[in-house]
């Protein structure tokens, strides 16, 4: 498989996560963000919404949409599974990964961000936007989970959720947010004591860059 990828990518990192998690090989594929490399001809015949990450499979399919990808690999490599087994448990781990994935991340992507500046923005008012974004979206996280187990979103085994909540957490502290959440921070604390969360951090990727 080849991943098509970028260091500092969230929806990137979802799919690293999960394929360090069912303990798979695969090649990497860079292509930098800041330098517009998702909205080169060659990357936009992969995925034509010029949106990183994407999968090439080892059939020659191509991927895209990390949720997609995360399930693709579940369903495919079922061993380690991301989802639980009982239908209602599944259905509130794909709300909370919804809530990330639909709810927050797109808000304070890149090309929003971009087009924010585009419209008069400064960097401090992109920013706010940003915060208040990840803020208004994690405080519905906090209360989604407050009736679950621990150590991970979802009790004892890591799924879907932990999977969109760690990289999430990532790019709150980017933007500046000041992390008032106790039950995410324990989360995101339980997964980066685990090798597959530590191996698919931005630092540990061959393109990281200051
Ligand atoms: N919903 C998509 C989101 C993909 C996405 O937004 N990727 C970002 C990087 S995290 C991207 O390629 N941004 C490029 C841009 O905004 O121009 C997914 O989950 O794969």
């Amino acid at each position: 498989m080849k991943l098509h990828g970028y260091f500092r990518s969230s929806a990137t990192w979802r799919v690293r996560i999960a394929l360090a998690l069912k303990g798979l090989d695969y090649e990497n594929v860079f292509h930098h963000l800041r330098k517009g490399e998702q909205s080169a001809p060659e990357y936009l015949r992969l995925n034509p919404q010029g949106l990183i990450p994407a999968l090439e499979t080892d059939d020659g399919d191509v991927l895209t949409q990390s949720l997609a990808i995360c399930e693709y690999l579940d369903e495919v490599y079922p061993a380690v599974p991301l989802l639980p087994a009982d239908p209602v448990l599944r259905a509130k781990v794909r709300a909370f990964s919804y809530a990330i994935a639909c709810e927050i991340h797109p808000l304070q992507n890149l090309k929003i961000l971009k087009r924010l500046k585009g419209l008069g923005f400064d960097q401090a008012q992109t920013d706010q936007w940003a915060q208040t974004v990840i803020e208004d979206g994690f405080e519905a996280c906090e209360k989604l989970i407050e009736r679950q187990d621990g150590p991970y979103a979802f009790g004892g085994s890591v799924t879907l959720a932990d999977i969109l909540l760690v990289p999430q957490m990532n790019n709150a502290r980017r933007f500046g947010v000041t992390l008032r959440w106790p039950r995410l921070q324990a989360i995101e604390a339980a997964c980066l004591a685990l090798p597959a969360f530590q191996r698919s951090r931005p630092e540990a990727q061959p393109d990281f860059e200051v």
